[in-house]
């Protein structure tokens, strides 16, 4: 591998590792060593902004828990000893049991350069097509929504769009915290151009806040309000006739399909749960604006009906004629920072390479191209079918990069015990220990962000450079390189000659224009010529970019990629009807917070980030909390057929009585039983493979707490067997966690076998009589805190964090720190609500008394919400209840 040299005092240009907004950062060194990260200005993306994750990138650098070298078993070993214990493992299972034994599982948080290596080897030379990503779990129902209507997987539009578009309709996203940066963009433009919002989610979210109408539909309603949006289009005259009949088929069909399907406005107004005025307001704003951006994310693609539900959008847009002009089309929000690269390269099981299918020209041009002796036959198996095949023995050795499948995947006790029954398991992570790397026999340290080179391609087919500015951490290796080693070993040295990142692009973007004439929409043939320096210079490009500057919108004229040129509509499939099972009576959706970033390996290094939600919770609506005897802040027991989760009850008149709503962050790592992948099931869509994980059934009842509390520890604890619920967050020098017993606790006997755990002198408070229990242990610092109540428990762990962060004990503060407080009585601010900036909730409530009452009071006093914006759908709930409180 070439070292490249690093640069050394001046801010680098790169990209934000999380969502697929793909905003720009700069990485920007200070004088103590220390990096810091800003929004840059000068991408397209994000033009500055960033959000509270973007924000707090330069937290997630520390070495710590990092995995730092190879190890086979619990042994560090040379890279030659692990490489070629790889290399091996998959040649010796070929050998024996043939290509189809073997699998790699990747990930949209790979980059380009990764992928494409990956998806070279196990499609070109080892003849297998068992390459499937975690974007099966993500966007697969929108790719073949995609080839169904356009003939290929192309997002027509751009983020200007949304600048101009004067309706923005969001289906199943929650983007002011999942695209916050996008979402932003929405606002001002609904703020400066009178832009209207439509929400349309089972839930009120943040996204609902500013938005001009919610359509709390019921789960799963979409395509028939899509297709009832069709009908409605048609009956008021709204279509574009020459469009349809220039560059359109298969119109009358889906039109009468939708008829029949959308019978009459009463059937409508079951099948989407919505009131029939919310339903014509919808139709009414969509019918007469013309500039009108679809977006939708996981509440369309998470369903066992998801690309018919992408379909039934695409239909109204194409009806519309509205599509690839300025303002207008459908739009998917890609999820992860590298979904649509994945896509690129063919990192689908049902792809082969720069999105070209497995027909015989394909395979043929895409063997010449690579040299390729063993170009896989057909498809391979997608995710679910992939861990099944893993479950009953077939596929015997299994490589997973850059995801987390014991945890994010449906049925993942079933995966995790899948993943035990391999013969060989290699995980290539940046982390020590995962809920799937727990189980690897080889473990191989891969760079992290900022140590790794290479592209990524944002939601609007932006390609931008993602640059090192630090050198890799202990003996990380960049995943292509990784790959290129071990893809050497086995025998295959001329095409994994690879040097460098650039060398990859080169040869991916060549692929992508070989004997392309315009047939297939991906190319970025203009880019295969690029130098060393040019690719480390490239600024930010949309493709297509066949030999000069990119194009920003497809589709305005037509020229569709089905052979004829022409788009199809799709008639949606009668939807399956959802049987009740009285066993488990709630419908669990899932979904994500504000400030952490899927299994939390990276966001959860931050303290900052933390306070937002610190522990796995369900979402439920009063009226069930109370049937089913839960009490607001006590804990769930949640089942369904497949496992349990044991959560923290929130009530929440947002989510609709008989669903309930819980995260997916939480993992063995980090909590008592967090894992919401135990509990989905594992229906999945008919066109695309992708698990329909916002619809499981499950029944729920209390857990009895008997006492609860808090631990603070400069350690990471080993918790098992110590509470029945705990959940871990990251505070300043330590960890911090949050416990719950559903016995009583024998203090006598747990806290002297918890303080083992840290070194120094134990010292303890207690007072049977009222239940209190505490007890710390201090050396030069505080090592270890445990705070524990008999019933409910009302001591604040923000109030002693800071003697955590603290380099020494002052011995006022050993006096005090039972007590429940600091010596000098540092203000406590409470749990952080702003986390750009890092204000607490007792900070806003008090300048809230102080008669700071609006939004940009608040922001005056304080500069919360000022930032990234997206914590404001929370100040403005504040504001609503402290003012109930008040008057
Ligand atoms: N903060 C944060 N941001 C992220 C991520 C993260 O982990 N954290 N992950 C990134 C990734 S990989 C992805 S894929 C995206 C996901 O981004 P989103 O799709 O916006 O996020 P989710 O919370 O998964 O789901 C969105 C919404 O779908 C709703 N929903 C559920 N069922 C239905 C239904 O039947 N119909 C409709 N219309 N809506 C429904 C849910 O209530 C939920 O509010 O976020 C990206 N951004
Ligand atoms: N119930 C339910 N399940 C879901 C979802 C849902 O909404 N509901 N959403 C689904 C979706 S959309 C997604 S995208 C998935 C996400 O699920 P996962 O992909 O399983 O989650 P991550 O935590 O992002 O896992 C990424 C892992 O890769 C590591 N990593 C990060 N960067 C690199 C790198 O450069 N190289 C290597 N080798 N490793 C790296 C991280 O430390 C982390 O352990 O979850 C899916 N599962
Ligand atoms: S919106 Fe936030 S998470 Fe997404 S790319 Fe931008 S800074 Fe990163
Ligand atoms: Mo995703």
């Amino acid at each position: 591998m070439q070292a490249l040299p690093l640069p050394s005092s001046r801010p680098v240009k790169t990209t934000c590792p999380y969502c697929g907004v793909g905003c720009g950062v700069l990485a920007i060194p200070g004088d103590d060593g220390q990096w810091r990260v800003a929004g840059d200005p000068d991408h397209p993306a994000n033009l500055g902004k960033l959000c509270s994750k973007g924000s707090a990138l330069a937290e997630t650098l520390s070495p710590d828990d990092r995995l730092l070298h190879p190890l086979i078993g619990n042994r560090p070993v040379s890279w030659d000893a692990a490489l070629d214990a790889v290399a091996r493992g998959f040649s010796d299972t070929v050998k024996r049991y043939g290509p189809d034994s073997v699998a790699f599982y990747l990930s949209g948080q790979l980059l380009t350069e990764d992928y494409y290596v990956a998806n070279k080897l196990m499609k070109g030379f080892i003849g297998s097509a068992h390459v499937d990503t975690n974007s099966r779990l993500c966007m697969a129902s929108t790719v073949a929504g995609h080839k169904r209507a356009f003939g290929s997987d192309t997002v027509p539009g751009c983020y200007e769009d949304l600048d101009q578009a004067d309706l923005i309709v969001l289906v199943g996203s929650n983007a002011a915290w999942c695209h916050p940066v996008l979402y932003q963009r929405m606002v001002a433009n609904r703020r400066d151009r009178g832009a209207r919002i439509v929400n349309i989610d089972p839930r009120v979210t943040a996204t609902t806040d500013q938005s001009d109408l919610q359509l709390s539909i019921a789960p799963d309603g979409d395509t028939a309000l899509f297709e009832g949006l069709l009908v409605y289009l048609a009956d008021t005259g709204k279509l574009d006739a020459e469009f349809i009949a220039r560059h359109t088929e298969g119109f009358d069909a889906a039109l009468n399909a939708a008829r029949r399907g959308r019978g009459s406005l009463t059937s409508l107004v079951r099948r989407t749960g919505l009131p029939a005025e919310q339903i014509e307001a919808f139709y009414r704003l969509f019918a007469d604006s013309e500039r009108v951006v679809t977006c939708f994310s996981q509440g369309v693609n998470q369903s066992g009906a998801g690309t018919d539900k992408v379909n039934a959008i695409i239909n109204c847009h194409l009806a519309t004629g509205r599509i690839g002009r300025p303002g207008m089309g459908p739009f998917s929000l890609t999820g992860q920072p590298n979904a649509m690269g994945g896509r690129e390269v063919g990192g689908l099981a049902n792809q082969l390479a720069a999105h070209m299918r497995f027909d015989a020209k394909s395979r043929d041009m895409v063997g010449r191209f690579w040299n390729a002796p063993n170009v896989a036959a057909g498809e391979g198996l997608k995710a679910v079918e992939m861990f099944d095949a893993i479950d009953k023995g077939r596929i015997k050795a299994l490589w997973v990069m850059a995801t987390n499948p014991a945890v994010s995947l449906p049925r993942a006790d079933r995966v995790r015990d899948a993943l035990s029954r391999l013969d060989l398991l290699v995980v290539s992570e940046n982390m020590a220990v995962t809920d799937t790397s727990r189980l690897a026999h080889i473990r191989l340290p891969a760079s992290a962000w900022g140590e790794k080179d290479g592209t990524v391609t944002n939601s609007e087919r932006r390609i931008s450079r993602q640059r090192r500015f630090l050198p890799p951490m202990g003996d990380a290796r960049p995943d292509w390189w990784i790959i290129s080693q071990v893809g050497r070993r086995m025998g295959f040295e001329d095409a994994f000659g690879f040097q460098n990142a650039a060398d990859i692009f080169r040869e991916h973007a060549a692929l992508s224009g070989f004997e392309n004439a315009g047939g297939r929409d991906f190319d970025i043939g203009g880019l295969a010529v690029l130098s060393n320096a040019e690719y480390e210079g490239l600024a930010p490009v949309q493709w297509p970019l066949r030999r000069q500057a990119g194009t920003e919108r497809l589709f305005a004229d037509g020229g569709f990629f089905h052979p004829d040129g022409k788009a199809r509509f799709v008639a949606p499939a009668a939807p399956v009807a959802d049987g009740i099972d009285a066993g488990y009576p709630l419908m669990l959706n899932t979904g994500r917070v504000r400030d952490q970033w899927h299994t939390m390996t990276r966001t959860g290094k931050s303290a900052r980030l933390a306070p937002n939600a610190l522990e796995p919770f369900l979402d439920i609506h009063p009226l069930d909390m109370d049937a089913h005897g839960l009490t607001e802040g006590g804990v769930a027991k949640v089942r369904s057929p497949d496992g349990g989760a044991t959560l923290r009850v929130r009530t929440n008149e947002g989510v609709a009585p008989g669903n309930v709503f819980a995260p997916i962050h939480w993992t063995g790592v980090n909590a008592s039983a967090g894992r919401i992948g135990s509990l989905v099931h594992g229906v999945t869509d008919p066109w695309s493979g992708q698990p329909a994980s916002k619809m499981t059934r499950v029944r729920v009842e209390p857990l009895r707490i008997r006492a609860e509390g808090f631990i603070l520890s400069r350690m990471d604890l080993d918790l098992a067997g110590f509470a029945a619920y705990w959940a871990r967050f990251k505070v300043d020098g330590g960890w911090g966690y949050v416990v719950a017993h559903d016995r009583p606790i024998a203090w006598a006997s747990w806290f002297p076998s918890l303080a083992r755990q840290a070194e120094g002198d134990a010292v303890e408070y207690t007072d049977p009589a009222a239940g209190i229990h505490r007890g710390a242990v201090v050396g030069e610092r505080l090592e270890l805190a445990a705070f524990i109540t008999e019933g409910r428990h009302d001591a604040s762990w923000s109030a002693i964090a800071p003697l955590l962060a603290a380099d020494a004990l002052s011995t006022a503060d050993r006096l005090t720190l039972l007590s429940g407080r600091t010596a000098d009585a540092r203000p406590d601010n409470g749990p952080v609500v702003c986390a750009c900036l890092g204000v607490g909730r007792l900070q806003i409530e008090a300048a809230v008394r102080d008669g700071h009452t609006s939004i940009e009071a608040l922001g005056v006093e304080l500069k919360a919400g000022t930032n990234c914006g997206s914590c404001v759908p929370e100040l403005r709930a504040m504001l609503r209840s402290l003012d109930v409180a008040a008057t």
